[in-house]
Order: C-alpha cells, then structure tokens, then sequence
C-alpha cells in the first residue's frame, strides 16, 4: 500500500474497489469523492470524480481567463510561474472530517488575474472549470477577490504533482477543500454564481472551514 499515491489516478477507482473488497469496513466511503483512497501523502486523500484525468504540464498546460472581462487571457504554465507569488500556510480541511494542518501553498493570488483581466462591473461569481472534464467549482467575486485565495502552483514547498491537480489547483484556504477545484483550467467571470459538482449534490456554495455544511461546532482554522 506504501506506493499507492504514484500509482495515478487512471488506476485509483479500480484500486478503491479493490481495497474495499478487501479491507472490508475498514475502506474509507466517502460521499465527497468518488475516489477516496486510504490515507497517503501525509494526511491527504486523493479524490477525484473523473476515472482518468490526462497529465498536462509546461508544454501543454493552458489557463484561460474568460467570461465577462475586458481582456480575456490564455496563461501558461511559464507565464503563471513569471507572476509574484503569495505563499499560504493553513489547515487542509475536507468537509468530511479529514484535516492536513500547516499546509503551504504558493501560486499567484486569483484576484491578480482577475483585475488583469478587468471584470466587469456587473458580474457578480466566478466559475471554475478542470481539464478533467468534470468537475466544476464557484466563488461569489469578494471571495474570489481574498488575498488567500491561491491560482496554487506548489505544495508543500514542491511544484504540484499530477494527484494533487497538478501542475495547477484552485487553492481557497479559508473553505472546505471541495473549494479547491484539482486540474484547474479555465476561469470564467459569471453574472451569478453557478454551483458547482458537489454543490449541484447538495454541499453548501458558502464552504467556509466551520460555518457551513451543519458544521457550525467544527473548529475555525
Ligand atoms: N477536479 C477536481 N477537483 C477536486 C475534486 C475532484 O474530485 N476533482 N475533489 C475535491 C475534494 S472533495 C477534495 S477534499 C480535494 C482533495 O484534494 P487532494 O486529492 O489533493 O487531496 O479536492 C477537491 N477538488
Ligand atoms: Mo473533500
């Protein structure tokens, strides 16, 4: 089980059934990801609701920036990693209970590309969507707009591995990590906000760490 996380994601879902079936109740169901291995990488667990997600990295890595904005944008992995960083260190949290604490994240702060983009004044959400083809995330603009909201290109002081939603994941400290859309490739500036995957299946839009999800008692990180 040690090399599970280098297996890839092609594999997990399989892999998952096979522990499962093995492990009995011991394998952890999850209802926020279709794939939720056992936990590797320090902390973490894997999720993804795509079976396979293709591997993008310098040469083929794309980020646009769209929707209602004066000047939308096409970034490359280069081109992210020329702009200034931010790096954030808080608690990982995923609303099922599981928590990674004293994380960094490093990557450009999203307002930068928003304000380089030029919303317009009536859009009110941003949409978040993934080169997996999948799955979807949203922010309202003030949240989109917080300095610890994270166009994330590291990880614990390591560029971005393809599991984690490598080379590039949204990265919203301060709410459930179902925030933080893996293989982020396109965002799209929205009159209003549109749920996103898990949202669509009854998760709260408002994520923040301890204040939604009938998780009021849960710590605030
Ligand atoms: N594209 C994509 N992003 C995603 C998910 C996913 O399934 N697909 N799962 C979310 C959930 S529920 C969690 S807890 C985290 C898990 O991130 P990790 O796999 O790096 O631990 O990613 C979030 N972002
Ligand atoms: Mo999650």
């Amino acid at each position: 089980m040690v090399g599970l996380g280098a297996v890839g994601l092609a594999a997990a879902p399989v892999l998952q059934r096979g522990f499962e079936s093995v492990l009995g109740a011991t394998a952890d169901k999850d209802p926020t990801g279709i794939t939720s291995l056992l936990p590797n990488g320090g902390g973490f667990r894997y999720y993804s609701v795509a079976s396979s997600v293709p591997r993008r990295g310098p040469g083929d890595y794309r980020l646009t920036v769209d929707g209602m904005v004066e000047r939308p944008a096409t970034y490359t992995l280069d081109d992210l990693g020329r702009l200034p960083q931010t790096r954030v260190v808080r608690d990982v949290q995923c609303v099922t209970g599981w928590r990674v604490p004293n994380t960094p994240f490093e990557g450009v702060p999203l307002y930068r590309l928003l304000d380089a983009a030029g919303v317009s004044p009536q859009a009110r959400a941003i949409r978040f969507t993934c080169f997996d083809g999948a799955y979807t995330e949203s922010l309202t603009l003030p949240q989109a707009r917080r300095d610890d909201v994270l166009v994330a290109l590291r990880m614990q002081d390591q560029p971005l591995g393809h599991t984690h939603g490598g080379p590039v994941r949204l990265y919203a400290a301060p709410m459930y990590f179902y925030k933080s859309a893996k293989w982020l490739s396109g965002i799209t500036v929205t009159r209003d906000v549109e749920p996103g995957y898990w949202e669509r299946l009854g998760y709260d839009v408002d994520a923040w760490v301890g204040k939604s999800n009938g998780r009021d008692d849960a710590p605030t990180v």
